[in-house]
């Protein structure tokens, strides 16, 4: 079953179930165990942000006072970044609707009151493919709007397990998460806790491909 919440922006609520999502978080803290949570800062201000990163794949995305972009190395282990988690890979080839492979796997890692402000991807030269997000832990407020920073917003509840696709026209639409849903907010389905992860609270994975296929 899925939402078309907007054109090309498809919710898939449920994706992952139980087993898969255990499988996932399992090889989530595999790649954190080889590539520690790092915490970004925010270019020019150097202001930390508040949910801590991670990455698997050839390329990873990290910030700091130089800028945002993609690099193969973990910005301070300097190591290459882990193979991605299977799960997602097969999840990528589900439902991306793109031919060739993910090459970043970002993770966000959200402990409970933290929050991420609305923004853009737009750091990737090939914007021919979507953007595929899974959800796991906790459940969270999923802001989306626009093109325009100032566009009318609508939100959704993502929940563990749940996918979000944002391609097509709605590949650069503004998005963020305003909550992190702890225990006393009582929801369906919450995990509160996410086995096998150095922390409580959630954790997000976003799928991407970077770079633009070469021309023949
Ligand atoms: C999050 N997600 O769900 C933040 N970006 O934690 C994103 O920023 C995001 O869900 C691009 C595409 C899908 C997303
Ligand atoms: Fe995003």
């Amino acid at each position: 079953m899925s939402v078309a919440l907007a054109p090309g922006l498809i919710h898939h609520p449920g994706f992952l179930d139980a087993e898969a999502r255990g499988t996932l978080a399992g090889q989530v803290a595999a790649v954190l165990a080889e590539a520690p949570p790092f915490t970004p800062t925010m270019p020019r201000t150097g202001k930390p942000f508040s949910v801590r990163m991670s990455n698997a794949g050839p390329l990873g995305w990290v910030s700091d006072r130089s800028g945002y972009r993609y690099q193969s190395l973990h910005p301070e282990t300097g190591r290459p970044w882990p193979p991605m988690p299977a799960v997602a890979f097969t999840a990528w080839a589900a439902l991306s609707g793109y031919p060739d492979p993910p090459e970043a796997c970002l993770i966000n890692l959200y402990a409970p009151g933290t929050r991420m402000g609305l923004h853009q991807d737009r750091d990737e030269a090939d914007l021919a493919a979507p953007v595929l997000s899974l959800s796991l832990g906790a459940p969270a407020l999923f802001r989306y709007g626009g093109l325009r920073r100032g566009d009318p917003t609508r939100s959704v509840r993502l929940m563990p397990g749940d996918a979000l696709v944002i391609g097509g026209p709605a590949r650069l639409i503004h998005h963020g998460i305003d909550r992190i849903f702890s225990d006393g907010d009582l929801l369906s389905g919450a995990e509160a806790v996410l086995p096998g992860l150095p922390l409580s609270g959630r954790c997000n994975l976003t799928l991407r491909r970077v770079t633009c296929a070469a021309v023949a």
